[in-house]
C-alpha cells in the first residue's frame, strides 16, 4: 500500500505527540523505553500533547517527567505524519524538537533509561525504523517534514521525506 492511498482512507487531523533529543556538542541524549509503546526501543523522550496543552508545553513536560531535566529552549527540528495499516490509532503527528539547554542532569524514571551516545554510535537498529531515514539529516542542522507507513509487522512500506524552510 502507498501513503497516498491510505491516506484516502483517513479523516480529520491526526493526533500529536512530542519528541525531544538533548544534544551536547557531537553528543545526543537517547534513552530505552521501559514501559507501554515502544517499550524496549531506544529513542528520545516525549509523549501525547494532553487537551489543551500546546507542543512546546508537551515537550517539556515530557522531559522532565522522563529524565528529570528542565528544558530552556526548544528547537522545532521535524515534524513527521507515521501511519499504520492495521491499527490507525496508532496515527500520529510527531513534532521533533532539539533541546541544547537545559537544568538538570538526565536521570532515569521508571518510564525511561537515558544515556548519552556520539552521533557516530546511533544505534539506529535499536530504534524505530524511519529513524535513520532523518535523524542524521536532522543531526546535521536540516529541517525535516516526512511520511512514513507501517505495516503489522513494523515494515515501512512507504515513506517521503523532504527539506523544509520553516
Ligand atoms: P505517554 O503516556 O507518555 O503520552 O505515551 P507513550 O506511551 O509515551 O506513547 P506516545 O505518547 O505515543 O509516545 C511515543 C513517543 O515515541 C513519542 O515521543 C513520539 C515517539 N515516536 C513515535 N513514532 C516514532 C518513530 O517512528 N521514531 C521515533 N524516533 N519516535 C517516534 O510515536
Amino acid at each position: 500500500m502507498k501513503l497516498a492511498k491510505y491516506k484516502e482512507t483517513l479523516s480529520g487531523p491526526l493526533r500529536q505527540a512530542t519528541l525531544c533529543f538533548l544534544i551536547k556538542e557531537k553528543e545526543i541524549l537517547l534513552a530505552r523505553k521501559k514501559r507501554g509503546f515502544a517499550e524496549g526501543k531506544i529513542n528520545g523522550v516525549g509523549g501525547k500533547v494532553d487537551d489543551g496543552e500546546s507542543v512546546e508545553e508537551t515537550a517539556r513536560r515530557e522531559t522532565f517527567e522522563e529524565i528529570g531535566v528542565k528544558v530552556n529552549s526548544l528547537k522545532k527540528v521535524a515534524v513527521l505524519d507515521f501511519y499504520f495499516t492495521h491499527n490507525a490509532g496508532w496515527n500520529q503527528q510527531v513534532i521533533v524538537f532539539e533541546v541544547r539547554e537545559w537544568k538538570g542532569e538526565p536521570k532515569e524514571s521508571e518510564e525511561m533509561e537515558p544515556f548519552w551516545f556520539a552521533f557516530e554510535d546511533i544505534p539506529y537498529g535499536e530504534m524505530w525504523g524511519d529513524d535513520i531515514h532523518w535523524l542524521p539529516r536532522v543531526l546535521e542542522g536540516k529541517k525535516i517534514k516526512a511520511s512514513f507507513l507501517f505495516n503489522e509487522k513494523e515494515e515501512i512500506l512507504d515513506y517521503t521525506v523532504e527539506e523544509i524552510s520553516e
